[in-house]
């Protein structure tokens, strides 16, 4: 009863939206007083109804969704309408659509002051038409920013009056039919620290943020309010950033109902114990969580294998969510694999392989869908639609790729070496307690087992670049050197931040999680792209790489007579990882050298066997060892 009520209420937040807040609040009396009311008041005319009994096998997401009397989206754009699958699809499965693109500043004012709403109205059209409820994406956002205001110069108070009237009219228009708004999206920095650089905070400085809330508020006073972002799904640096911002709002009355976890995740990476971690936290500040961007892509090779573990993570998101009682709405970013953003070229990815959502590209149901299907089942207390072993599959990870080798015993060629002879392209010993000056200077280094890197998939005929590496730790970081030659060094031609891989760079990859067959990222695996472009950098380093921004890193880059050198350091106790460096105690260790002589990268040169193919960044499986070895 207390379950359903739980579900109840949750549906029926837009017309509700302060039971919602009570319920949060109040003792369970309560709670179950406004649950027996709202059962007698709301139950009897859900959407639910309008569907005829049908078995399991054949209930569509939205029914099973209705019976949950929970919102089931996805994005969706007009621009597909002609696309008959896609139209009968996307109203078949799901009671919430969010416009992919539609509602964004440059979509609706791409002129300023001159505004444009056919796309979306089309898509307004849409859902009303489907009785679909539209989640309202986004309102100030540092991408999607018209010409006109990226190169514009404006005065702090021109750019809130700018802010503010387009948030008024917006909102404004769709008062009454978009209950909820995404007004912020991804304002925090990768990694947490601080507000990331966008034109808003250029013209108007930190309060832009809870500014636009307030001109939200102002506009549509029913409308639930969001901020929206990436990679701040579970426990890490940014949920914490995400989590503090939220906090001072509620704390100081600025008007923010909830925050959008998009979740943009890669097969097997999901942490979901950390999710409802982070659900729970913000839960007891008042506040709703909603999934609101969820693909889940496997970058190459999506076996039938990979489709199992892809809709193990749908089955436990969703699962997660509908068991924290303060998340109110599961969103795909999409509707086939088809259309998903991951294979256009403005998704920086470009990739034809990946198939991150629910329908393949005949819109024929994946496994995923069938999960869905199944927790949504389950929960309204409905029949299974998979057997226990057909969830257990998958929750199967498929087998590593590679099953880590025999090493030799360990031995020392030369005595004064401070650990035994690296193991080529599977272990390296790297000696402790050594403390490393991350000063350009390798005197510090003296002793300290180095391995040359000078083969990979990637070489221009007769090259000439290559490098020596090396690693060591103390009770508090682990130091990484990396002496590059490189006749040329080629930095300041792409983004050192998203495209640090295409010019000269360095990557170190750890995986801390004690699990060296892991076959995909979760917290405690990192890469660290270090491009050459920190030479001209020293202030704050440029540090890129697949969950780069979960550990601290300090950096040193300097020409050298025969190209560059990095230094780099990493903490052992992190917010992902603690480690102490114990004689035969094992990471995850792999380095990567790119180098370019134009304008993209030539030149790919890697140290672990294991990776033929340029898979670390995705697959901590090839990664090789890092042993620790008590340097005495
Ligand atoms: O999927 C969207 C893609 O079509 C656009 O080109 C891009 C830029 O506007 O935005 C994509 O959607 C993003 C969403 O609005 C915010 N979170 C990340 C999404 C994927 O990039």
């Amino acid at each position: 009863m207390k379950r359903y009520c739980n579900v109840v209420l949750r549906y029926k937040i837009l017309s509700t939206k302060n039971l919602f807040e009570e319920k949060v609040m109040l003792k369970d009396h309560y709670r179950l007083l406004i649950c027996v009311l709202l059962m007698t008041v709301f139950v009897g005319g859900t959407a639910a109804d309008a569907h005829p009994v049908q078995q399991n096998a054949t209930q569509t997401i939205r029914q099973l969704a209705d019976k949950n009397h929970f919102y089931f989206g996805a994005a969706a754009s007009p621009t597909h309408f002609g696309d008959s699958k896609y139209v009968a699809t996307l109203s078949r499965e799901f009671n919430m659509l969010t416009p992919e693109n539609e509602a964004k500043f440059c979509s609706l004012q791409p002129e300023q002051g001159q505004f444009d709403f056919r796309a979306f109205d089309k898509l307004m059209d849409f859902a009303n038409q489907n009785k679909m409820v539209v989640r309202g994406h986004n309102l100030v956002w540092h991408q999607c920013v018209p010409g006109w205001l990226a190169t514009g110069k404006f005065s702090r108070d021109e750019a809130i009056k700018l802010m503010h009237d387009h948030i008024y009219t917006v909102v404004g228009r769709y008062k009454g039919r978009i209950p909820m708004w995404d007004v912020v999206n991804e304002a925090i920095a990768d990694g947490g620290s601080g507000l990331r650089n966008s034109p808003w905070k250029q013209f108007i400085g930190d309060d832009y943020v809870e500014m636009a809330f307030r001109f939200a508020h102002e506009a549509d006073p029913d409308a639930l309010l969001f901020y929206n972002d990436y990679s701040a799904e579970g426990m890490n640096a940014k949920s914490n950033a995400v989590y503090a911002m939220v906090k001072d709002f509620v704390a100081r009355g600025v008007p923010i109902n909830g925050v959008g976890l998009q979740s943009h995740f890669r097969v097997g990476e999901i942490d979901e114990a950390g999710v409802a971690q982070n659900m729970k936290r913000l839960g007891d500040l008042g506040l709703q969580v909603q999934i609101t961007e969820m693909d889940d892509d496997y970058p190459v090779g999506s076996t039938a294998a990979i489709l199992q573990q892809q809709a193990g993570d749908y089955r436990q998101l969703l699962q997660t969510c509908l068991e924290s009682s303060n998340c109110t709405a599961f969103v795909t970013w999409g509707v086939t694999d088809l259309y998903s953003w991951l294979r256009t070229s403005n998704s920086g990815f470009s990739n034809p392989d990946v198939k991150p959502l629910l329908f393949d590209d005949d819109y024929q149901p994946k496994p995923a869908y069938d999960a869905v299907r199944d927790i949504l089942a389950r929960h309204a207390g409905e029949a299974p639609i998979l057997t226990d072993d057909q969830v257990a599959a998958m929750s199967v990870a498929p087998e590593p790729a590679v099953v880590q080798v025999q090493l030799p015993p360990p031995h020392k060629t030369d005595l004064a070496q401070l650990a035994p002879d690296p193991v080529p392209g599977a272990a390296y010993y790297a000696p402790f307690p050594v403390t490393i000056k991350l000063d350009g200077k390798t005197d510090d280094w003296a002793n300290i087992p180095r391995v040359t890197l000078d083969q990979g998939p990637t070489m221009p005929a007769n090259n000439t670049t290559s490098m020596t590496f090396a690693v060591a730790a103390d009770a508090k970081n682990i130091y990484f050197l990396a002496d590059v030659k490189d006749s040329k060094v080629i930095y300041g031609k792409h983004d050192p931040l998203t495209e640090w891989y295409n010019e000269d760079s360095v990557e170190f990859y750890i995986n801390a999680t004690g699990d060296l067959t892991l076959t995909a990222y979760k917290p405690g695996v990192v890469q660290l792209g270090i491009p050459a472009a920190n030479i001209t950098n020293p202030a704050k380093p440029f540090v890129g790489g697949s969950n780069s921004g979960d550990v601290p890193v300090q950096v040193v880059a300097v020409n050298t007579d025969e190209g560059y050198r990095i230094e780099a350091s990493v903490p052992l106790v992190t917010d992902v990882w603690k480690r102490v460096p114990l004689t035969l105690a094992k990471l995850g260790f792999q380095v990567h050298l790119n180098g370019a002589s134009g304008d993209a990268r030539d030149t790919k040169l890697i140290w672990s066997t294991y990776d033929t193919d340029d898979q670390s960044y995705m697959n901590p499986s090839l990664f090789g060892q890092l042993i620790f070895w008590r340097a005495n």
